[in-house]
């Protein structure tokens, strides 16, 4: 029995870089993800199901409705904030995410945590009154009045409704969204070929899911989606853009520096 030469490659079943993707890497893949997702989000399924009859009362919708413009805002961004940051655990823990530089880490983090974040609020949303658990009730738009971007609110909230209404399980959100981290095309990547090779593992990841749940009909409105969420993440820089202009002190000590650091 030799050693020699064994250990030169240790067992990676991670490292799809000496290996062709095989169905037993797809498969653990998939469950790596989906673990990282369940150990990531704020609340569990049935949690959620079981805060539905919290819902915001008149008095508190206009206490929200009476704060100012940088008051509102600075809350929302405080909360969005801690939404984000639990996306940044969950890439962290995407096989394929945590072994690209650090560099391309937060390049990806720049342009897709706030996807992944109003994917994730389709979790949080409740379609029949078209509220979303935000603070610890369920909130509808009109209590976002103060934001002053009723265009945003309105387009966020009915991107939640129809993702909502296409039923994701857990584990399809966790693989799709890991994908929609995992992007090749983001701006400033600096070995956007890693950055593609992680992302065909993901995309396998991902029909190999759809075919197992005969729901393959789903990859091609998940990837129509994917146009929406872009124009979205835009008009929330776009808004950010208008309301520094207006209140640059209060983004500039008030707001969370990861938020900051993110879209500013
Ligand atoms: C997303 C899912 C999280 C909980 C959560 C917290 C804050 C919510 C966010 C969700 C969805 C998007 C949201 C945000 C607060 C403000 C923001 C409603 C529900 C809207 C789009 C306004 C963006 C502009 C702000 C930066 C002012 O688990």
């Amino acid at each position: 029995f030799s050693t020699v030469g064994m250990g030169i490659r240790p067992f990676d079943p991670e490292s799809s870089f000496f290996s062709y993707p095989t169905s037993l890497h797809i498969e653990e893949l998939s469950a790596s993800i989906v673990r990282s997702h369940r150990e990531t989000t704020q609340y569990r399924p049935e949690e959620l199901q079981a805060l539905r009859w919290k819902v915001f009362s008149r008095e508190e919708i206009h206490a929200y409705q009476s704060k100012s413009v940088d008051e509102m805002w600075q809350h929302c961004a405080v909360r969005l904030t801690d939404a984000v940051q639990y996306v940044v655990e969950f890439a962290k823990r995407i096989p394929g995410f945590r072994q690209l530089g650090q560099n391309d880490q937060i390049a990806l983090l720049k342009s897709g945590s706030m996807e992944v974040v109003l994917v994730r609020m389709s979790r949080m949303f409740n379609t029949e009154n078209n509220t979303v658990f935000f603070d610890g009730k369920f909130a509808g738009t009109e209590l976002f009045k103060s934001l002053a971007c009723g265009d945003l609110i309105a387009a966020v909230f009915d991107f939640a409704h129809n993702l909502c209404a296409l039923r994701l399980t857990e584990q399809q959100m966790a693989v799709f969204t890991a994908l929609v981290l995992l992007n090749a095309d983001r701006p400033c990547l600096e070995d956007r070929e890693r950055v593609q090779r992680a992302r065909r593992d993901v995309e396998l990841a991902l029909s190999h899911i759809l075919h197992r749940d005969n729901q393959e009909s789903l990859l091609h409105k998940l990837y129509q989606r994917v146009q929406v969420l872009k124009s979205l993440c835009a008009l929330h820089i776009e808004k950010l853009r208008w309301f520094r202009q207006l209140y640059p002190l209060t983004v500039h000590s008030l707001f969370p520096p990861l938020y900051k650091e993110l879209f500013g």
